[in-house]
Parts: C-alpha cells; sequence; structure tokens
C-alpha cells in the first residue's frame, strides 16, 4: 500500500471532503484551511513535486489548470478572483510530496502572499 497520503486520499483509504473528481484529477479541501475556500488540486498519479514533472506529464499539466479553472468556476470563484499555490521543497514549504496546487478564495487575499 502507498505511504503517500494523498494517494490514499484519491484511492479513499482516507476520507475527504471532495469537490471534484475525473479521470486524471481529485480535489478536496484542506483540512487547515487559510480561506472561506481552500481546495487541493492533485492529479491521481503519484508525482512529487513539479520538480519532478516530466515531458510525458505535459498533458496531465494542461489537464490540471483546466481542472482548476472548472472548480473555481464550480465554487463561484471566477467573478471574484482566487489565488492558484505550489508550494516546491523545503524552503518552498511543501509538507506532503505529492503534487498538489492550493486553490484559495472567498476572501480578499493580500500580496505578500497572506
Ligand atoms: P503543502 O504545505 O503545500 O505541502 O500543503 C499540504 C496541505 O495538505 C496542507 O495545507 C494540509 C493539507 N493536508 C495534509 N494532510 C491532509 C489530509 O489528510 N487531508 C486533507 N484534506 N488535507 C491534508
Amino acid at each position: 500500500m502507498s505511504e503517500c497520503i494523498f494517494c490514499q486520499i484519491v484511492d479513499g483509504k482516507i476520507p475527504s471532503q471532495k469537490v471534484y473528481e475525473d479521470e486524471f484529477l481529485y480535489a478536496f479541501r484542506d483540512i487547515n484551511p487559510v480561506a472561506p475556500e481552500h481546495v487541493l488540486v492533485i492529479p491521481k498519479k503519484h508525482i512529487s513535486s513539479l520538480m519532478h514533472l516530466e515531458e510525458e506529464d505535459k498533458v496531465l499539466a494542461g489537464k490540471i489548470l483546466l481542472g482548476i479553472k472548472k472548480i473555481a468556476k464550480q465554487l463561484g470563484l471566477d467573478e471574484r478572483g482566487f489565488r492558484v499555490v505550489n508550494n516546491i521543497g523545503q524552503e518552498g514549504g511543501q509538507t506532503v510530496f505529492h503534487i498538489h496546487f492550493h486553490l484559495l478564495g472567498g476572501r480578499q487575499l493580500t500580496w505578500p502572499p497572506g
């Protein structure tokens, strides 16, 4: 059995609040939300981080972006605006090593990130 917690979420072995699913993607609510809408969008395929994306994943990478667009619309964030964050590696603040994109919205976000 995979030790990756996000692979286990995709497999239904760890419960999650699903927001969206298709053949390639899974999206669920973050366990520690930092915004009223805080969804993690992940590929079902295990890829550790952006730095582990390969040429063969380029179609999947496009599907992730288009999936984020679809989910933002589903959540009613398309008109309001929202933020997408991908943390990479230790100094990037990545804590789960299955590539994931934070979709954050539902409040005024600030910059630098906050
Ligand atoms: P990052 O720091 O970018 O690697 O973000 C990992 C996120 O994953 C963090 O915001 C908390 C979330 N998270 C970790 N474990 C679980 C879990 O078991 N369920 C859910 N829903 N979210 C989780």
